[in-house]
């Protein structure tokens, strides 16, 4: 027998061997190359803790409280501090200490879009796509830092050759593609409510993505920190790949993570509401968490503090991150007591039944596990949240409509253009929520920023000039 079959039935997992004998010589292969790719002993786990729990079991939140953070100096911060920051964080990218990364192996199927999602249009007038964004901020930082910038890209075995094939159509955006690096994240199996790894077909697994907190582990693997290493890299800007208004490269954000010696930072923005979908920044037992949207209870989310008249847990987490190279290898190597904790979905997982016929469930008939990048916080040095403005750094594209939908991210990238423009006197007409009455759209090879935004103005020749189809600084 061969001994990956063995493993699996010595480990209660022969099921997934069920078919084998109605599989071609190719077919029997792959499947055997599948199953080679999972950690039994860590399913084992799983089954033991996540899987023999009810899913109704809660997060704990004994002794949570709001974690501090960096105010903007709008909002009382020190400004001194700020702008010491963001000289620490321009030489540590004049030293070139600093690579970019994106997190792009989800599916994306609340936006109902077909392909990879950092592929889909959504700038308001020219309608780049989300990657070709990333692209222009990362080359015009790399140019005004005078250090071309590294670019990790993480995608999932779904899109890997999609984003590639994609990339290399659009010439990279004009980076060199020596600078562009692609890696797929690990997949974990789905299992039955009873520890069972399922089968999607009979001649395959039913795995998925392990979660945007696989990609500490897959950048070991890839070999994408070795390179760093080699490159004299030890700092990397983490964001997801729905986010255009992020800025990719943040000097202030590198200098604060710099400055405070810290391994982990992440920007937080005040929730606009209770109910907010994003992850809330706390403590915990002395060290910094972040607990989900879904995990914190409807009551802790709207309680408000008296002193503030503001929720008391304000601080919401928007997914960016700067992380210190040697943590990652910390924790990519794992070892007792520093892995990342897999979380438990419930979902409705295609399958086959007993006689191998394929099965579409109605309802959830298996668990998915994914890890979360943020859940690497308490194993940090130091760890540091600073406050942003939503303006400057947040309108994810996550909904083919309303809230966090294509429509309101155009409308708060051209917030963003007119608002820059008119602080350099434009004169752009704006309604009452600050939006431009004309479509606008500033190229970030013109301006990612309002620093860079502010040079390129100073040196335009004459005022720009608004076209038929709106006004398009490139
Ligand atoms: C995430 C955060 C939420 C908030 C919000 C901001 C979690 C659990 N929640 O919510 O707190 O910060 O973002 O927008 O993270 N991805 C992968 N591989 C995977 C899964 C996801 O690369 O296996 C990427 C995905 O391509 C995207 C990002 O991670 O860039 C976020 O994924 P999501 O859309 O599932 O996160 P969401 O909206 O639930």
């Amino acid at each position: 027998m061969h001994p990956i079959i063995d493993s699996f039935q010595k480990a209660g997992q022969g099921q997934v061997f069920s078919f084998f004998d109605q599989l071609t010589p190719e077919g029997q292969s792959r499947l055997i190359a599948e199953a080679a790719e999972i950690d039994l002993v860590e399913v084992e786990r799983l089954n033991r803790t996540l899987v023999a729990k009810s899913a109704a079991v809660g997060v704990d939140l004994d002794g949570l409280a709001p974690a501090p953070y960096e105010p903007l100096p709008l909002h009382g911060g020190n400004a001194a501090a700020w702008q010491e920051a963001k000289r620490a964080g321009e030489a540590a990218l004049r030293a070139g200490r600093v690579a970019a990364f994106t997190v792009a192996g989800g599916q994306g199927t609340r936006l109902g879009f077909d392909g990879p999602k950092g592929t889909f249009p959504v700038t308001p007038l020219t309608r780049k796509p989300l990657f070709q964004v990333f692209a222009e901020k990362i080359l015009a930082a790399g140019r005004r830092y005078g250090r071309p910038i590294h670019w990790f890209i993480m995608t999932s075995h779904q899109n890997h050759a999609a984003t590639e094939a994609f990339f290399l159509e659009r010439r990279h955006f004009g980076l060199d593609a020596a600078y562009v690096h692609f890696f797929r994240q690990g997949r974990m199996p789905a299992v039955t409510f009873d520890g069972k790894i399922m089968l999607e077909t009979i001649g395959s697994l039913a795995l998925s993505p392990d979660g945007h907190g696989g990609s500490l582990r897959a950048l070991e693997r890839s070999g994408a920190l070795d390179l760093m290493t080699r490159e004299g890299i030890d700092i990397l800007s983490y964001f997801q790949v729905d986010n255009p208004l992020v800025r990719c490269i943040d000097p202030a954000f590198i200098g604060w993570h710099v400055v405070s010696g810290s391994e982990m930072s992440s920007k937080m923005i005040p929730k606009a509401y209770a109910g907010e979908k994003v992850g809330h920044f706390c403590t915990q037992r002395g060290k910094t968490v972040v607990v989900e949207y879904s995990d914190l209870p409807a009551a802790l989310q709207a309680e408000v503090d008296p002193a503030t008249g503001q929720l008391r847990y304000l601080a919401g987490s928007i997914a960016l991150h700067v992380l210190s190279r040697d943590f990652i290898r910390r924790m990519a190597a794992g070892g007792e007591g520093v892995a990342l904790p897999f979380h438990r979905a419930d979902k409705k997982i295609p399958t086959v039944d007993a006689a191998g016929r394929p099965v579409k469930p109605e309802k959830p008939n298996g668990i998915k596990f994914e890890m979360f990048v943020f859940d690497a916080l308490p194993y940090a040095a130091r760890p540091l949240v600073i406050e942003t403005l939503r303006a400057d750094d947040f309108s994810p594209v996550k909904n083919a409509e309303g809230v966090d939908s294509p429509q309101t991210c155009r409308d708060d990238q051209m917030r963003q253009f007119a608002r820059w423009l008119n602080a350099h006197g434009a004169g752009l007409a704006v309604d009452a929520t600050g939006r431009p009455v004309i479509p606008v759209e500033v190229s970030p090879l013109f301006g990612y920023d309002e620093d860079s935004f502010a040079d390129a103005w100073r040196r335009l020749p004459a005022p720009p000039v608004a076209g038929p189809a709106g006004l398009l600084l490139d």
